[in-house]
């Protein structure tokens, strides 16, 4: 028997929003390192025999010192403390560089006691003190569609898959094979990187997820919890730990047909309920607003909302009758688009939005552009 902590895709170096934290560090990037931490010190308490991440570890190919440094740390740390354990990693798509000569960043770790890295190839490994086999498959090897053998092969009494890539019935459009072909019959585990959103197959067969929201739209993941798998080969079964990220909120989306600017403000100070302390990450969308609406809103309010968020995105979506209609997408000219899009955006910044306007005004006028000077 063994039991199995399995993490996935935490991303590491990810960065969103431009905010800092006094140190200077991106504030997003901090927290997904403080998840990642916080991740180790959960699986420590629980003490497995082996530790599964399977890949995109780090957010990108070539990470900046600083996340390449806390990572290090925080593994050198975390396989001191529990003795060197087996650790088992596999490489993702978001740290695999295009040309082989550049070499990965993960095998930067495997000096740290206990780590078995399939940076680029698929590795087969057995740990003769647990009697078990493990079979480590990589994004590259997926790719590159070489010839893998999806099955323990070694006769051990326990037998662990460790991939990263996409199942098609994950994401059908985007996979790298169908979770058939791996047999999870035939292991005591499958564990799988990739996919952000966590998702069981069998009883022992699942992506865990990312540990934080670190996809380019969070917005669709907000309503599933991130965290880690916990798995005993007694017990056979799944359990899913949730991390503790700061939260992602999608509000309730607000139609503001009719609504004057400042009725449309009153409605998001209403729909603006959250933990101020958790400082989460907002969108609100709000549809068919008005020019008139948008030009009326209380600026004061809104940067004071703004503010009890680490980002409030406010998606203002035109009325169908503002706009020229031509494939499904609305367009005003130039200049309209920018005016509009500046009022959407500059509450944030503490620049005047009509300063903002009239420079971009000047610059397409300098670039050619002739300006209708009817235009708002
Ligand atoms: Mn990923």
């Amino acid at each position: 028997m063994a039991t199995l902590a399995h993490l996935s895709d935490t991303h590491l170096g990810f960065r969103a929003y431009g905010r800092v934290t006094s140190e200077g560090i991106n504030q997003r990037e901090a927290d997904v390192l403080a998840t990642f931490e916080a991740t180790l010190e959960a699986i420590l308490a629980r003490n497995p025999d082996v530790v599964l991440h399977t890949g995109d570890v780090f957010h990108q190919v070539r990470p900046t010192n600083h996340t390449i440094v806390q990572a290090q740390r925080a593994l050198i740390q975390f396989q001191l403390r529990r003795q060197g354990k087996p650790f088992l990693m596999v490489g993702g798509n978001h740290e695999t560089p295009r040309t082989v000569d550049s070499g990965s960043i993960l095998r930067l770790f495997e000096s740290i006691p206990g780590l078995h890295v399939a940076a680029l190839e698929p590795m087969r490994i057995e740990l003769k003190e647990l009697d078990l086999e493990a079979l480590l498959v990589p994004t590259r090897a997926l790719e590159r569609d070489e010839e893998i053998r999806w099955e323990p092969v070694l006769g051990c009494s326990i037998s662990i898959l460790g991939l990263h890539g996409m199942v098609s019935e994950a994401l059908p459009d985007h996979a790298h094979l169908s979770i058939f072909e791996t047999q999870p019959d035939r292991w005591t585990y499958v564990g799988l990187g990739d996919y952000h959103v966590r998702k069981k197959f069998a009883a022992n067969c699942a992506y865990p997820g990312s540990t934080d929201y670190t996809s380019s739209n969070v917005w669709e993941e907000s309503t599933t919890p991130k965290g880690w798998i916990w798995f005993d080969t007694d017990f056979g079964e799944i359990e899913f730990v949730p991390t503790q990220p700061r939260p992602v909120l999608d509000l309730p989306r607000i139609q503001a047909d009719g609504l004057s600017g400042e009725e449309l403000t009153a409605k998001l100070l209403q729909n603006a309920e959250w933990d101020e302390s958790l400082r989460p990450i907002v969108r609100q969308v709000v549809e068919n607003v008005s020019l008139g609406c948008r030009m009326g809103l209380t600026r004061r309010e809104v940067q004071a909302l703004q503010k009890r968020a680490l980002h409030y995105q406010l998606d203002l979506r035109k009325a169908a009758s503002e706009s020229m209609v031509s494939s499904g997408e609305a367009f005003g000219s130039l200049e309209t688009e920018w005016a509009h899009h500046i009022q959407a955006q500059a509450w944030e910044s503490d620049i005047e939005a009509e300063t903002l306007i009239q420079l971009g005004r000047d610059l397409l006028r300098r670039a050619g552009h002739e300006i209708e000077e009817t235009e708002a």
